[in-house]
């Protein structure tokens, strides 16, 4: 009884389900690079690259156990994974299609017709590569309120046993160490250098065949160093908790001028492509921390965001789909400056975000949040195209993870679901955490006229917009009491040059 197993390529792992059971010799595989994935949205090349060369390193793998692999590059033309199914069953029979449920709606919901018009049975297996289930999540979430991400976290340590004491109580007697993870970037820790990987062959192939395929994406390729095989991310992550691991806590919210990386792991990508497996790295960090080499409060901010913050926004996504997409609560509409596309703006922080996410596929998250996001929801703009912008220049973004980050948490279209508060913030909070403004020609210390930081103004706009709906938000009465008692004139004068910048960055918008 053949099999024909279609792995996807964010499933490139070998802990992929619809392989665990296989069997080299009599079950097949399918990869295929094909044109609706590649084309949703118009994705970063370096995303297109990484993606593509990991498919074929991965067939590689698996050919050397002894699979049968058929791998359709994109030069086969294939339009769609159904017809590069429909293309194999073609050629042979199989007595079925196993494949991992796809970590996408608009892929799960194309699939549903699959049997019907493939003629074909199709196992979808639940993904096994993230740590808490459907079911689990549904039971968490089951009669709660609010589904807040730090008592998601606290189950998660708990049923894992990490970071726990032998008690069950959490290490050190706290639970989240976030206080001590804000330094702000003030020049004086040597940040080391990151190692590049080597391309291989197979790799530079892939390189030359994505810049023909995609010339107009973002994205340059000359630059392309990421890991494309579990064996080089995991060098990649040994490499971070040696060397950046024990600063990563402190400068984890800090933002750098010139410095893409910081202290970050840089390794969201290997992990939602199946390179690297989560519980594993958390391990790995919790044994750094024990072992003295980080402290707890570093080991515990990672920890957090692998353990807790990708699944919580994974059990999200499943939870809301399909109506999460459509919310915005705020109203924002206004349109995608092309900036966004270019970098070119006078906002130092904000061009150095929007550069190397054009030109690396990367950013860490104080970047995608406070500079990039904090922008879009300040100036309002339309939540469906900036969804559609991260989920394109990102090597990391796939939808079950781009979207609550972007929709619900930079945007908060999902009215608070998410988010007890908006990441709304001024240019002071730029300021704090980094050192731009020092080389910026705006000046965080000003509101308005030539020169005025134009987060301050947009940010005073946001807050008096959008008053009644923070009303009864006790996290926002101090920023509602500031401002009010401000005075009409003083008001005024903001609102006026905010609606000033409002037309001067974001062309073909109505400020009021
Ligand atoms: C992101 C991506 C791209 C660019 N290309 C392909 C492809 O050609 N073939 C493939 O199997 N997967 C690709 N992917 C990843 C899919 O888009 C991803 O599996 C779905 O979005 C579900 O998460």
């Amino acid at each position: 009884d053949r099999r024909l197993i279609l792995v996807l390529g964010d499933q490139l792992s070998r802990d992929n389900p619809a392989l665990r059971d296989a069997v080299p010799g009599r079950d097949e595989v399918l990869l295929a690079e094909v044109r609706e994935e590649a084309a949703y949205v118009p994705h970063n090349r370096h995303k297109i690259a990484l993606v593509f060369a990991a498919m074929r390193h991965f067939a590689d793998t698996l050919a050397q156990e002894g699979f049968q692999v058929h791998y359709r590059p994109l030069e086969a033309g294939l339009d769609s994974l159904e017809a590069a199914v429909a293309a194999t069953c073609r050629r042979r029979r199989y007595a079925g299609l196993w494949l991992c449920e796809p970590g996408e709606y608009r892929l799960r919901t194309a699939m549903a017709g699959w049997r019907h018009r493939l003629g074909l049975p199709v196992a979808i297996l639940e993904d096994s590569r993230f740590l808490c289930s459907h079911a689990r999540f549904r039971d968490w979430a089951r009669g709660r309120k609010q589904l807040r991400m730090e008592h998601f976290y606290r189950e998660m340590r708990r049923d894992y046993g990490v970071l726990l004491e032998p008690d069950g109580s959490p290490a050190g007697g706290q639970w989240n160490y976030d206080r001590d993870n804000r330094e702000g970037w003030r020049d004086k820790v040597a940040i080391p250098p990151r190692r590049a990987v080597r391309n291989d062959a197979r790799t530079r192939a892939v390189l030359e065949a994505v810049a023909a395929a995609f010339p107009n994406n973002p994205g340059d390729l000359s630059r392309f160093a990421f890991a494309v095989t579990a064996g080089q991310a995991l060098a990649e992550f040994d490499w971070f908790c040696e060397h950046a691991l024990p600063d990563f806590g402190r400068f984890q919210d800090a933002l750098a001028d010139g410095e893409p990386w910081l202290f970050h792991a840089r390794i969201s990508m290997y992990l939602n492509i199946g390179l690297l497996e989560p519980l594993a790295l958390c391990r790995q960090v919790e044994e750094a921390w024990r072992r003295g080499r980080c402290s707890l409060a570093a080991a515990e901010g990672f920890i957090r965001q692998v353990l807790g913050w990708r699944e919580y926004v994974r059990g999200i996504y499943w939870h809301y789909m399909p109506g999460y997409g459509e919310r915005n609560a705020l109203g924002a509409k206004a349109p995608l400056p092309d900036f966004f596309w270019d970098a070119d703006t006078d906002l130092r922080c904000l061009s150095q975000a929007l550069r190397q996410t054009l030109d690396l596929g990367y950013a860490h998250h104080i970047q995608r949040l406070m500079v990039i996001g904090n922008f879009a929801l300040l100036a309002e703009l339309d939540v469906g195209a900036v969804c559609d912008w991260y989920l394109a220049v990102y090597v990391d973004a796939f939808e079950w993870v781009e979207l609550p980050n972007t929709l619900g948490m930079a945007l908060h279209a999902d009215g608070g679901l998410m988010a007890s508060k908006p990441y709304a913030a001024s240019g002071k909070y730029i300021q704090r955490q980094g050192n731009h403004c020092a080389q910026c020609r705006f000046s965080p210390a000003r509101t308005t006229g030539e020169g005025a930081c134009p987060y301050n103004a947009l940010y005073w706009r946001f807050i008096h917009r959008h008053q009644r709906a923070f009303e009864d938000n006790p996290r926002m009465a101090l920023v509602l009491a500031n401002w009010r008692k401000r005075g009409t004139s003083a008001q005024n004068a903001i609102l006026d040059w905010a609606d000033r910048l409002m037309r001067e960055l974001v062309p073909g918008v109505d400020p009021r």
